[in-house]
């Protein structure tokens, strides 16, 4: 192939407009996305997804975990297949460009590389993984994708299991298809997935481009503290057995030890439920979700004995019973080293400033990592605002991204000429 490929680039008024058009789908006030997963703003964006592949020419394939793809093959017989994307499912409040503009990106990529008639050794696919953001499943498409989820991961989901079950009918899926949808690793030549940081750093570095390294692993537990339901106004404050008492310290300790003992970590609570739930009765029952990240296996084993070890110990404190539900872990991952030159390549050929970079969020490509060579691109967020309709990256970057994409799965490619 001549060296022409280096000068290639996306078109940024189809990106752009494509772009635009997406956000309405799902819109949540004024610059933000409703699209949790299998929500009918979600299928309706897969819809839309698949509705653009076609008219690009591409061929277009759902898999038995909802996983949408569009495929440009190449005319080599039992070419391997270079996976780009990323979610097109979002936070109930979620951003703009969270997920979407990985899948976008990769879309982009396919239809640039199409039209300019690039001979490739490798078949391209723009794929969007089904409820990356764990509303159902925690990175149910990729994790079934991968050949990683359990049956468990569907019978006992961090999300509403009638939820789940409600949602997998209306569109069709059923457990089996899901766990059948695992990918053969032999077909796969790697991953790559554009994404916003979702943090601060690469804008306070005055960086273009984050290489991404390691992607922190995360696990979640729901904890439920069991007391006695009395009177709130007789029993005395002394005696009574309060389960918000246990679950509220350990919050707070949470925080605490992760601050204290394990600074580069994070915990979350995100969400806290007390039964029978009514102002005149003292909590029975106070189940919290509690997520912890490390970016390190062993840090993140000594990070869960700790919180756990404390959650009991809160409950003694309380005279509480507690229940521990163990609801799944994405395990931290490091990521491929060609992929990671690869990129750098890429963005040094735009001219584009980079630098390596944790993902403190989880992403797809976590699933990927130990399938096939798998790489992630990050772009700046600006203030590091995510999760939120405020998020925001400024278009320039996204342009850069997607070029660093295009040029990234050239590269890649080429190595399989
Ligand atoms: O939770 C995460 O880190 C990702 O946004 N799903
Ligand atoms: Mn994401
Ligand atoms: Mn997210």
């Amino acid at each position: 192939m001549d060296s022409n490929w280096k000068n290639l680039r996306i078109n940024e008024q189809r990106f752009k407009s494509d772009f635009d058009e997406l956000c309405q789908i799902g819109k949540f006030g004024a610059t933000g996305v409703s699209r949790p997963a299998l929500s009918d703003a979600h299928s309706e964006a897969r819809r839309w997804f698949h509705r653009k592949a076609r008219e690009a020419g591409l061929i277009t394939h759902i898999d038995g975990a909802g996983n949408h793809s569009a495929r440009l093959e190449c005319n080599r017989k039992g070419a391997k297949s270079l996976l780009m994307g990323s979610h097109l499912d979002s936070v109930p409040n979620g951003g703009r460009y969270d997920g979407a503009l990985g899948v976008l990106a990769a879309l982009e990529v396919l239809r640039s590389l199409k039209e300019n008639n690039i001979p490739l050794a490798v078949n391209l696919e723009a794929i969007d993984f089904t409820d990356e953001e764990g509303i159902l499943v925690s990175f149910l498409g990729s994790f079934a994708f991968s050949g990683k989820l359990t049956t468990e991961d569907l019978t006992n989901p961090r999300g509403n299991r009638l939820e789940l079950e409600n949602r997998l009918k209306q569109a069709g899926m059923s457990a089996e298809g899901i766990l059948a949808a695992r990918c053969d690793p032999g077909t796969l030549a790697g991953y790559l997935e554009l994404h916003v940081e979702q943090g601060p750093l690469l804008e306070a570095q005055g960086v273009d481009i984050g290489i991404v390294s390691n992607i922190s692993g995360i696990s979640f537990y729901r904890l439920t503290y069991i007391g006695k339901a009395g009177h709130a106004g007789t029993i005395s404050m002394q005696d009574r057995r309060d389960a918000s008492q246990g679950s509220s310290a350990f919050t707070l300790a949470a925080r605490q030890i992760v601050l204290e003992q394990f600074p580069e970590c994070f915990s979350n609570v995100g969400v806290a439920r007390y039964e029978p739930g009514l102002f005149n009765v003292i909590p029975e029952k106070a189940e919290i979700a509690l997520e912890f990240r490390s970016a390190y296996m062993d840090q993140f084993t000594k990070l869960k004995s700790a919180l756990l070890q404390r959650a009991e110990e809160e409950a003694a404190r309380f005279n509480l019973g507690l229940n521990i539900e163990f609801l799944g872990q994405r395990i931290p991952v490091e990521l491929d080293e060609t992929m990671r030159h690869a990129i750098l390549e890429a963005s040094e050929s735009l001219g584009l400033r980079s630098a390596p970079i944790i993902s403190r969020a989880g992403h797809d490509a976590q699933a990927m990592a130990d399938v096939c060579p798998t790489g992630m691109i990050f772009i700046p967020s600006v203030a590091g605002i995510s999760h939120s309709p405020d998020e925001l990256t400024h278009w320039q970057d996204c342009v850069n991204g997607a070029n660093v994409l295009l040029q990234t799965a050239l590269r890649i490619a080429i190595s399989f000429s």
